[in-house]
């Protein structure tokens, strides 16, 4: 598919951009629509708009039978679940925590006055590199936070024996990897908890939403009623708690979500092996693969552009890219700490190294029911044409003062 004949025609040199609407990488999947529709009706039947409603208990049934886990307690995002699992563990001190990662993930930490201490990932797999984490241990140290990035298991095993012999706690940011399995058992059922995002953006959403996986029942007790308030009954507060209740409108959406999820789960998949099909031959280009043994929801395509093969670098990529209305984008760039609520607790020693290194060769591309097969063949030779022409397109981008 020949989408620009010569260079003056990308819309980064002024031509017109090859989709005249945006590609999104986190455009959401909606679902039936009639069906979440009837549900709303429901609720406004039921006048019951939230507080642990009909539709947040059932979707809580449905999520806790597909995890196989004993309780899943539904939040309203992501992070206020990271944070209640921080608190609920009774966490002080310092936690180990990746640096590559979305910045949730330190921010639940740091709000909860703790400490994040950034660990460096295996750039195999982005996730927490699991032999840098025990010199990491200090006195301090009261828990490992393992992020699962692109839905890609953490070395559980590993980690596991790491908590066990140096007796700390081991928890997961989950927020990517819904529906994904580890050793043949779903994400959910490791560690004391793990916190799933069920943000817009995710493949599986709520609109905004989340929610704590564990099989510790007192540990699930302790989330159920800090979510609302600390209350455990009319006028009988017992601990200190915060507002993290989901509403009936988001759980219907789950609901609904949860009946369309293979048929999402599909779609990524064909438009990961659409891209792989397209890109993988390149040199320069390295995809994040998943290993099809197991559950996945291939809700990422993810890419690492080696410049010192592709003669481009992912930053120019990414301009060329967003000029056409492909917003791909740099997650996770930089890593968190390199961000300023962090630049104390990293002294920049080279000790992220690995995570600095992907950080910044990392692009994720649009997917999801929101991009047809076409429309990634055009987005893939776009990067093909960019690459070829590299040496073209970086001498104009020089000479038109358009690069830095
Ligand atoms: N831990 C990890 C590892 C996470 O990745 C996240 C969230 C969390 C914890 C925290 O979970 P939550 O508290 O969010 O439940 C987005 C999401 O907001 C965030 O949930 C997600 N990770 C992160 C990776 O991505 P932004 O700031 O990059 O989103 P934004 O607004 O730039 O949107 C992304 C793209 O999606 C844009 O191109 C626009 C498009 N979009 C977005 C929305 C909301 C739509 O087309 N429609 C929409 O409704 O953070």
């Amino acid at each position: 598919m020949e989408i620009k004949k010569n260079i003056d025609e990308l819309a980064i040199m002024g031509g017109p951009s090859l989709f005249p609407n945006k590609l999104h990488v986190g455009r959401p999947n909606i679902g039936d629509i009639k069906t979440f529709h009837g549900r709303v009706d429901k609720i406004f039947e039921n006048v019951w708009l939230t507080n642990n409603g009909p539709f947040v208990r059932e979707l809580e049934d449905k999520i806790a039978k597909f995890l196989g886990v004993k309780n899943f307690i539904s939040v309203s995002n992501g992070t206020l679940g990271l944070e209640m699992a921080a608190r609920g563990l009774n966490l002080t001190g310092e936690v180990i925590v990746p640096s590559f990662t979305f910045v949730a993930t330190p921010h639940s930490l740091k709000w909860m006055g703790i400490k994040p201490v950034f660990c460096d990932i295996d750039p195999n797999t982005h996730n927490i590199d699991p032999q840098k984490v025990e010199s990491l241990i200090t006195p301090d140290t009261s828990a490992i936070l393992g992020v699962h990035v692109w839905g890609r298991p953490c070395d559980i095993e590993m980690l596991e024996r790491i908590s066990l012999e140096n007796n700390i706690k081991l928890y997961f940011d989950a927020a990517h990897a819904f529906g994904c399995s580890y050793k043949d058992r779903m994400l959910g059922n490791y560690g004391l908890a793990e916190v799933f995002s069920f943000h817009a953006t995710k493949f599986f959403n709520t609109f905004e939403g989340g929610g704590i996986a564990t099989n510790d029942d007192n540990l699930a007790e302790r989330f159920r009623l800090m979510r609302n308030f600390g209350f455990a009954g009319y006028d009988n507060v017992i601990g200190i708690g915060i507002n993290a209740k989901m509403t009936e409108v988001c759980a219907a959406m789950g609901l609904t979500g949860l009946e369309g999820i293979d048929g999402f789960i599909s779609v990524n998949y064909q438009n990961y092996k659409s891209y792989m099909n397209e890109l993988q031959s390149i040199d320069g280009i390295k995809f994040v693969e998943y290993n099809e043994a197991e559950k996945n929801n291939y809700q990422y395509v993810v890419i690492e552009v080696d410049a010192s093969k592709t003669g481009i670098s992912r930053d120019d990529l990414i301009k060329i890219l967003h000029a056409e209305n492909v917003l791909a984008r740099r997650y996770f760039y930089p890593g968190c700490h390199q961000m300023s609520p962090y630049e104390d607790v990293c002294k920049f020693d080279n000790s992220l190294l690995q995570t600095e290194i992907i950080a910044n060769r990392v692009i994720s591309l649009p997917t999801g029911t929101g991009i047809t097969r076409d429309e990634i063949k055009k987005v893939c030779s776009l990067i093909k044409f960019s690459i070829e022409n590299e040496v073209a397109i970086r001498t104009k981008l020089r000479t038109s003062g358009n690069q830095n």
